[in-house]
């Protein structure tokens, strides 16, 4: 039995020699000491000793006891101090280090445009209205002068949910409803989604944003047309900007205009950026047409108003020279973190 007993210390001291980790240092002391553990099983064999040889067992089997507690305690000391060592390694900060700047968002190019926009036209005393993007055949058309079949349809076929429900083409019909609610004197601009059933291509997106404006008052001509328009520009492109506008046609505005903006590169003299014409054609307004006024209500013969529509890609594009339309919509930091 003393043989068993001298074994047990060797085995249990030699395991915990190589033992790192609490979980296998606890089963050691349980194989070894636990109530089931081999130095337990030796001593149930004690009733099978002589009277003389009993307490010189039990005395060998408490030392053994007592050195391989002692053992293991001073083992369970080392690795709790190599774990202590390790996580306060792991943990440790050096506050000489510089901090880490934290990347601050930008607004999207459109959005930044948007907003510079918003802000001239609120500084004007406009509201900004929005409107659904979901309209109906007679918001987006009819209520504009194009009744169906009308061949100013065709430049501006879009999305159908059905006969009479689609995607809006321009943000006219928050105008419109507008002006069904409102009374005059108003002065809104409606930024906004609108769809066009194009293919895409640098300079074309099914998708594309709009801010329309609206002003009906009493008295209201072309020359405030003219001057509202001519302020945003100054407000965009610098205060040495102008504007020219052409005749045109559009079926919701009489008479009606392409805006035009000087080349800032040739001021008006011809360059390749402006294709020798000295002018970019930016925009489209006119007089509200009198029977658009008279079907939302407002007499024709008391108010007059001027509308415009801006395409916000188009500023965009030209405000920070990008030539490709998609890369406003492909959400690539490479070109975003330009901005
Ligand atoms: C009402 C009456 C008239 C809005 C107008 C334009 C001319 C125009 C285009 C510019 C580029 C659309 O985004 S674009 O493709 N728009 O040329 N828009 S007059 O006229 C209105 C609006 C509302 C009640």
């Amino acid at each position: 039995m003393k043989e068993q007993l001298k074994s047990i210390e060797e085995r249990a001291k030699s395991e915990l020699s190589k033992v790192s980790d609490i979980k296998l240092l606890d089963e050691i002391r349980v194989r070894f000491l636990g109530k089931k553990g081999e130095l337990t099983g030796i001593l149930k064999q004690m009733g099978k000793l002589s009277a003389e040889e009993r307490p010189v067992i039990g005395q060998l089997a408490n030392t053994v006891r007592a050195d391989i507690e002692s053992a293991i305690a001073e083992k369970q000391a080392l690795i709790k101090s190599a774990l202590a060592e390790e996580k306060l390694k792991s943990e440790r900060i050096d506050v000489t280090l510089p901090g880490r700047t934290p990347k601050v968002g930008r607004p999207h190019p459109l959005n930044a445009v948007l907003e510079e926009v918003e802000e001239v036209f609120l500084g004007m005393g406009f509201d900004i209205v929005e409107g659904p993007e979901v309209e109906s055949d007679y918001y987006c058309f009819e209520a504009l002068n194009m009744p169906k079949h009308h061949p100013a349809r065709d430049t501006q076929d879009t999305f159908y949910i059905n006969e009479n429900v689609l995607l809006r083409t321009q943000t006219s019909s928050v105008q419109i409803r507008t002006m069904e609610k409102m009374k005059p004197p108003i002065r809104i601009i409606s930024p906004g989604r609108v769809y066009r059933s194009d293919a895409v291509d640098a300079t074309h997106s099914p998708i594309f944003h709009q801010i329309e404006g609206l002003v009906i008052d009493k008295g209201v001509t072309m020359a405030d047309l003219k001057g509202t328009l001519e302020l945003l520009m100054k407000r965009l492109y610098g205060e040495d900007t102008q504007i020219r506008l052409r005749p045109h046609h559009f079926p919701y505005t009489e008479p009606s205009a392409e805006v035009d903006l000087m080349c800032f590169n040739c001021h008006g003299k011809g360059c390749s950026m402006c294709k020798q014409e000295g002018y970019v054609e930016l925009l489209g307004a006119g007089m509200v047409h009198p029977k658009v006024l008279a079907d939302c209500g407002i007499d024709p013969e008391v108010y007059s108003g001027f509308a415009f529509g801006i395409g916000l890609e188009r500023i965009t594009m030209g405000r920070y020279n990008i030539n490709d339309m998609r890369l406003l919509y492909e959400n690539d930091m490479r070109f975003l973190e330009q901005f």
